[in-house]
């Protein structure tokens, strides 16, 4: 069993270092809600219907801002005053992908000035750890969080094995203030054999190499205070099992919450399409991840 798997996300809340995850972690426990819903949508109206009938459930609202053909900030405004009123965070889904510098800009310039609105946002870890320090230069001072996508969910992609492996270990080296967590399938976040053994020991300071590492960044372990935490959010979940034709491919909540260990399933078509029923079935999913999440806690 995963460390991090057998805590509350009410234990979990308590001890997260960044004010985003926190406020993440509190919110799931508050509405009984591991459950974000992504509206990929094209207009502001439809984004907003979307939010307004299933906001109650959720913990998460994903955007993709770029597909929102009259996106303003004024948009931007109303989705955070809808956040705090009904108890969500703001994921931008912009999957950064370039040097530093330039996502320092994409993040928090141009027409949708990102970092001003979103809580969270997420990039691929491909271009190396300066995509974190440019991200977080902008991020960190505000309070944000960063995924870092160590799977996809699409078929035939290129993120597995040793790709994920180090994308997990690039976000133990920047440290817990910043990089929250991982766009995953699995629980991709295991201890490293070096860390249980550093752990055991009681070793807290300095003397890992890589991911084993629970120097001052306070990375890695480091007693049970400083235990790192990752949340793991999993797209291409629906009721049931398939995939659509462009190579998504779907899971149950039960399949990615319980058989996988994540901690939050995002469902998009699943909810959006159904139309006039959104609010009835992100309840379904909101139940089903719910009951798989308590029924891991029981194992
Ligand atoms: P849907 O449930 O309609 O298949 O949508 C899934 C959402 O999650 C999309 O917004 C997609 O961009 C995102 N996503 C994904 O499907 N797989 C990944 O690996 C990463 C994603 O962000």
């Amino acid at each position: 069993m995963h460390p991090t798997t057998i805590k509350t996300y009410a234990e979990r809340a308590k001890l997260h270092p960044n004010p985003t995850a926190r406020r993440l972690l509190e919110i799931m426990e508050r509405k009984k809600s591991n459950l974000a819903v992504s509206v990929d949508v094209t207009t502001v109206k439809e984004v907003l219907d979307i939010v307004r009938s299933v906001g109650t459930k959720v913990c998460c609202v994903k955007t993709h801002c770029d597909i929102i053909q009259d996106f303003t900030l004024d948009f931007a405004k109303e989705l955070v005053r809808l956040s705090q009123q009904m108890d969500f965070i703001i994921f931008e889904d912009r999957k950064f992908a370039d040097i530093g510098n330039t996502v320092t800009l994409q993040y928090s310039a141009g027409l949708h000035r990102i970092s001003s609105w979103a809580d969270l946002t997420n990039a691929h870890p491909l271009p190396g750890p300066g995509i974190i320090s440019g991200l977080s230069s902008v991020g960190q001072p505000l309070g944000r969080g960063l995924l870092l996508l160590a799977e996809m969910s699409s078929k035939d992609n290129l993120a597995t094995g040793q790709y994920t492996t180090e994308a997990v270990q690039m976000a133990r080296q920047a440290g817990r203030g910043f990089v929250v967590g991982f766009i995953a399938m699995n629980r991709v976040d295991i201890p490293s054999p070096v860390s249980k053994i550093q752990k055991v020991n009681g070793m807290v300071n300095g003397h890992g190499h890589g991911n084993a590492s629970v120097n001052g960044n306070g990375n890695g372990y480091g007693g049970d205070k400083e235990m790192e935490d990752y949340l793991i959010l999993t797209p291409g979940v629906q009721l049931s099992k398939g995939g659509d034709t462009l190579g998504q491919q779907y899971r149950t909540p039960h399949q990615v919450i319980f058989d996988s260990g994540c901690d939050v399933i995002i469902v998009g078509r699943g909810i959006y399409a159904v139309k006039g029923k959104e609010a009835e079935v992100a309840e379904e999913y909101r139940k089903a991840a719910w009951e798989a999440y308590e029924r891991r806690l029981r194992c």
